[in-house]
Parts: structure tokens; C-alpha cells; sequence
């Protein structure tokens, strides 16, 4: 349980971040924790692999790729242990290798919607919307990136230098030069933490305002998203849950205490509704986001999560 604790752990303080990243490491933490039980009966290790999901699941609310990470990993239909933990590490891989294979499907399908000398607008870090850049790139399209810092945790400086380090041109802007920006952009390519049943996006805080500045300034936003990061439970009538983190990501507690009449208020993560969208790109294919149903039911299946 302590290495299960210890990605928790990572997961909470962002060591490990993004919504792809987080959902992989929490299956692998599943299924090393999952090998740690075989002396016990069946139902103690159904109790504690339950325990454990929880324990991942609670780290961060919003990003719903975490859940279902954790819930294709978990199920199992064994009466003993041994093809319990069989069952968790055959699910476990398959969803990382799905997981991979997911990033490089993304990257080719978006790819074909980025043209010689396209400038591209992305927020935060996220490796679908970069698998489609790069993807671009490799073809040989001679694009240019206009990267956000993403405050306040400044996940921009992520994107920059891993297309610095791809060689791709990057202008880094800070959040509040998006709209005067957007005029020098052919589009927006951005990634997803959720992606609920009526096709609205959940993603980095500000994307929202990249999506509105883009309907403005009539350019197209592409969101990259594997199928696992749509919420079967937003079909049940849920909203997804916007994680608050704390003040001092945003201003110096001590300068905060000379201030008591100053609050923060630190939303990560806000709502693009669907019609700011132009395509969903999954590894399935690039859809308009009016057909987020239809991903949830073939891809996801409604019993997940619920
Ligand atoms: C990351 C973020 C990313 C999505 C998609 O937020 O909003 O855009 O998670 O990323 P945080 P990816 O840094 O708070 O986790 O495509 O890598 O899954």
C-alpha cells in the first residue's frame, strides 16, 4: 500500500499531472498493489483493492480519466485470488497499452487537420494536443505554436520546453494575451480532463476563454481527447466537479495574512460548452462534440463508474 500511497501522493501534489498521465499511473499503482495480496481470501482482497481505489480516486475530483482508469482496471470476475490478480494486471496492461497506442492515433487523426504554415494556439500541457502537433511536425508542415503560460501553475513552461527540445517554433504568451493574440492564430488545439454527455469540455482553467476568443475570431478549436476521458456518469445527470486548489499556488500566504480582507479563489479547471467546439479528436476517430453520447455508450458503456 505504501507505493500506492506514494503515487497517491504524487498524484495530489501534481508530481504527476495531466489527465493521461495520472489515469496510467493510478492502473500501474492498482496492479503493483493488486500483486501485493495473494495471501489473502477473496473478499479481503476485494475490501482492499475497493480501499485502494478509493484512495486513488479521491486524489484529484475533476479529470474523470482517473475513475475510469481505476474502474477498467479493477473488475475482475474471479472467485480466487490468483485469477483476481491475473484479471487486474491483464486489465491494467491492456489499458496503458490502449493508453499509448490512444496518444499516437490522436496525434495522426488531428494531424490532418493542421496545414503548411498554420500557427497553433495551446493551453496548459497536454500530450494529445501535443501527439497532434508534433504529429504535424514530423510530416514535415511548417507550423509555429503560440504556447500559454497556464497560471497558476505555469504548465505552459512544460509545453515550451518540450517543443523547444522538438524543435518546433513557440511564442509563449501569458493567459491575459490570448484574445488580442488569437488574430495571428490559424487554431486552437487543446486536451481534455472530462468530456461530458452534451459534449462540454472540462480542461485547464482558461480554456474556456481560448475557446471564446477563437469563436470571435471565427478560427477552429480541435479538442484531443482519448475516449477514456469522456464521463459515463455525466449520462446519470452528474456534473463534473471543478477541483479548487489552494491559495498559495496563486499569492505568498504571507502576503495573503497582511491582506484580511482578501480572499482566493482558485477553480483549476473550467467548462467550454460544446458549441465553442469544432472537433473532438479521439483514437476512435474526430467527431463533433454532439456525438459525445455516442462515445460514452460504445466506448465506455454506461455501467462504468456508477
Ligand atoms: C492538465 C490539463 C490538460 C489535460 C489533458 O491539468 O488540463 O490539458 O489534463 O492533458 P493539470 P493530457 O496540470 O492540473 O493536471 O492530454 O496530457 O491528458
Amino acid at each position: 500500500m505504501d507505493d500506492l500511497q506514494n503515487i497517491a501522493e504524487k498524484i495530489c501534489t501534481m508530481e504527476i499531472r495531466g489527465a493521461g498521465r495520472i489515469a496510467v499511473a493510478a492502473s500501474a499503482a492498482l496492479r503493483d498493489y493488486a500483486r501485493t495480496l495473494s495471501s489473502l481470501n477473496i473478499d479481503e482482497f476485494n475490501a482492499k483493492i475497493e480501499k485502494a481505489s478509493k484512495t486513488l480516486v479521491d486524489t484529484r475530483p475533476t479529470a474523470v480519466s482517473l475513475p475510469n482508469a481505476v474502474t477498467l482496471t479493477k473488475r475482475h470476475s474471479a472467485t480466487n485470488v490468483y485469477d483476481a490478480i491475473d484479471e487486474i494486471v491483464k486489465n491494467s496492461e491492456s489499458f496503458i497499452k490502449n493508453a499509448e497506442e490512444a496518444l499516437d492515433k490522436i496525434g495522426r487523426i488531428g494531424a490532418q487537420r493542421i496545414h503548411d504554415g498554420d500557427v497553433i494556439m495551446t493551453h496548459c500541457n497536454s500530450h494529445a494536443a501535443l501527439s497532434i502537433i508534433k504529429t504535424a511536425f514530423d510530416q514535415g508542415k511548417d507550423i509555429s505554436v503560440v504556447a500559454t503560460e497556464s497560471r497558476p501553475r505555469r504548465q505552459g513552461f512544460i509545453t515550451i520546453r518540450e517543443l523547444n527540445d522538438y524543435g518546433i517554433p513557440t511564442t509563449l504568451i501569458v493567459d491575459s494575451a490570448v484574445r488580442l493574440t488569437m488574430k495571428k492564430v490559424d487554431l486552437v488545439v487543446v486536451g481534455a480532463d472530462s468530456i461530458s454527455v452534451n459534449g462540454a469540455l472540462i480542461n485547464k482553467i482558461g480554456t474556456s476563454q481560448l475557446a471564446l476568443a477563437a469563436q470571435e475570431a471565427r478560427k477552429n478549436v480541435i479538442v484531443a481527447a482519448e475516449t477514456y476521458k469522456f464521463s459515463p456518469r455525466t449520462l446519470l445527470g452528474e456534473i463534473v466537479e471543478i477541483e479548487d486548489r489552494a491559495s498559495e499556488e496563486v499569492i505568498d500566504p504571507e502576503i495573503l495574512t497582511e491582506l484580511p480582507n482578501v480572499k482566493v479563489s482558485n477553480p483549476a479547471f473550467d467548462v467550454t460548452p460544446a458549441e465553442y467546439i469544432d472537433l473532438m479528436v479521439t483514437e476512435a476517430g474526430a467527431f463533433p462534440p454532439a456525438m459525445a453520447y455516442m462515445i460514452i455508450k460504445e466506448y465506455l458503456g454506461i455501467e462504468l463508474e456508477i
